[in-house]
């Protein structure tokens, strides 16, 4: 089974006035969609065809490029769209927010490191809250569509958040501002998502 490119689960104006429709458009159907297809190229013929995509980067030769860009744009795009909701916004609750209090202090700390870790990564990249086994939660960010479940990337763990802070996330709105972006992104997190993922990469 070729990987396929998810469906959203809003409308590409629903994240609006924070992410406008012609970024989201664009960056759905045609970046998500080119790393879908390059991806399903990359590992045709080869031992990854038929792995789950985690499975791929967990296991990703670093030197293989193809993979490593596509199946990073693939899985990174995913949980983007995944994480981000018209009803976001807000804080969470639960054992996230006990999580994220324990290693930051408070949100208002975390938001602060999130928001640098995104805004200092240079050139393309993500920034990331990852989940570790024990509970845990730490930021870190990555360069191009690299992610934590690569082999020695990042922060290690289960990514649970993930920002995008490519200029093809923001530039059509923001042009140059990606602390204005990263601050609107703030309002269409959805931390019921983040919640859940959370439970499960401790599982
Ligand atoms: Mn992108």
């Amino acid at each position: 089974m070729a990987f396929e490119l998810p469906k959203l689960k809003y409308a590409f104006d629903a994240l609006e006035p924070h992410i406008d429709a012609r970024t989201m458009e664009i960056h759905h159907d045609k970046h998500h969609a080119g790393y879908t297809s390059k991806l399903n190229d990359a590992i045709a013929g080869t031992d990854n065809e038929g792995k789950t995509i985690e499975n791929i980067l967990e296991n990703l030769d670093k030197a293989n490029t193809a993979v490593r860009n596509n199946g990073g744009g693939y899985y990174n795009h995913n949980l983007y769209w995944e994480i981000m909701s018209p009803n976001g916004g807000g804080k969470p609750e639960g054992e996230l927010a006990k999580a994220i209090d324990a290693a930051y202090g408070s949100f208002d700390a975390f938001k602060d490191e999130f928001s640098k870790a995104g805004a200092g990564q240079f050139g393309s990249g993500w920034a990331w809250l990852c989940a570790h086994k024990d509970g845990k939660v730490e930021i870190c960010s990555t360069p191009n569509q690299d992610n934590p479940l690569m082999p020695g990337v990042g922060c290690g763990g289960t990514p649970v958040l993930g920002m995008d802070v490519w200029e093809h996330a923001y530039y059509l709105n923001y042009q140059n501002r990606r602390p204005d972006y990263i601050n609107a992104f703030f309002n269409v997190i959805d931390w019921k998502e983040v919640a859940a993922k959370y439970l499960k990469a401790k599982e």
